[in-house]
């Protein structure tokens, strides 16, 4: 089974992260993962830490000489940061109010309050720390380690950005090709496929920026080659769709998700939702439409798995909400940390990023093996049953 765990603080030395379950054998290129991390690090509405950080894997186990060894894979992605944070976040005890950075104003929206009481902390850095979305680096190193799997048997995951705030792409743009999703350019300031809307969504940030505000928004998540038959059907908590919910709604900020047409589905007659079924003599069964995003009783049917995945604005705002100092008890604002206006072209990198691991555990659930060559077998085999069937 693909196992996937990450530590680390926002200020802290680095963020670690252990993928173990790999197949032996695979081809790794680090010079792809730190591509895949610079990828995160852009897009239009960025705060300071991105000018600081230049994010880079070091990779610690797992690998020799550029091929995985079936064992964890564990890597280091160092936090350039740090050293300006040696003191307050470091091991070693530091006496009451020196140079602690102690943050007692919790920020509405974030895990800040929740966390104070649930760990017991008098201090609400020791809990934003570890839920900053500093953490989403060491989930794109690990979605990009899956990834090198899932590029060997063809399967490709893009992402693009259909909404930013009430802005948002028009509609023949909301869908379009895998091959044009690939085609966006990393660099691109929001990677959305109508440059037009993209014109507006930067001038919605700017607006956000000058007025202290933050917007939030919407990305799609598509995975073209996949095979049918990942995850299944005879276990709620074996079924790829939940899978993917969960996975997705791990990201922070992200309050809800859809697979396909979900939300149009909810008010369609089944006869306009479910998508009819074909068959020809040189391409096997097929689909006209692909309104189930893929899709079809917990388990992968062939087609684009496609989802999309909505933000809620980044909580720490330039013109903070009302809170209460949790020390005082006295009405106060919400602590300002250095932030993003958004971050969601960030997070849809991020999105493809956990869709590629849980794709690559579906994968390995169905054609596991302890080496590639193994896998490649398994997988060959099945692409004949699917072939003659
Ligand atoms: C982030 C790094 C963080 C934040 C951001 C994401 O760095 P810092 O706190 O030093 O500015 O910029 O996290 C959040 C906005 C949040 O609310 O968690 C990163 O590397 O993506």
């Amino acid at each position: 089974m693909l196992r996937f765990m990450t530590a680390g603080e926002s200020h802290g030395k680095g963020l670690i992260g252990i993928l173990e379950g790999l197949p032996a054998g695979l081809g790794v290129d680090g010079g792809f993962i730190d591509r895949e991390l610079g990828r995160r690090q852009a897009g239009y509405g960025r705060g300071g830490r991105m000018k600081i950080e230049r994010d880079r894997v070091e990779i610690l186990s797992g690998v020799r000489h550029g091929e995985t060894l079936g064992s964890p894979l564990s890597f280091l992605i160092a936090n350039r940061d740090w050293e300006n944070w040696t003191a307050a976040m470091g091991s070693a005890p530091l006496p009451e109010g020196a140079g602690r950075r102690e943050v007692t104003r919790p920020r509405p929206g974030h895990a800040d309050l929740a966390g104070v009481l649930k760990y017991r902390r008098g201090d609400v850095r020791d809990v934003l720390e570890r839920a900053s979305a500093r953490e989403t680096a060491a989930r794109v190193a690990g979605g990009a380690f899956a990834r090198l799997l899932l590029d060997r048997y063809g399967i490709r995951i893009g992402s693009h950005v259909i909404a930013v705030g009430p802005e948002r792409v028009a509609p023949e743009f909301e869908r379009p090709p895998l091959e044009r999703i690939l085609g966006l350019d990393p660099q691109s300031p929001l990677r959305a496929a109508d440059g037009e809307a993209e014109g507006r969504m930067k001038a919605a940030i700017d607006r956000a920026r000058e007025g202290g505000d933050t917007l939030g928004g919407a990305v799609e998540v598509v995975a073209g080659g996949v095979p049918p038959g990942l995850g299944t059907h005879i276990q709620w908590d074996l079924r790829l769709d939940g899978w993917i919910a969960q996975a997705m709604l791990s990201i922070p900020s992200v309050k809800a998700l859809e697979i396909g047409c979900g939300l149009e589905s909810a008010r369609t007659p089944g006869s306009g939702v479910h998508d009819a079924i074909y068959c020809g003599e040189d391409r096997g069964f097929f689909r006209k439409t692909n309104r189930a995003g893929g899709i079809e009783g917990g388990m992968s049917n062939g087609e684009e798995i496609r989802v999309r995945v909505f933000f809620k604005p980044i909580p720490t705002l330039g013109r903070p909400l009302a809170s209460v100092d949790i020390r005082s008890r006295e009405a106060s604002e919400g602590a300002m940390e250095r932030s993003d206006v958004c971050a969601v072209p960030a997070g849809g990198v991020v999105a493809e990023a956990m869709l590629c691991l849980v794709l690559a555990r579906a994968f390995l659930e169905k054609f596991g093996g302890d080496a590639v060559a193994e896998i490649d077998a398994r997988y060959a085999e099945y692409r004949r049953h699917l072939d003659t069937f």
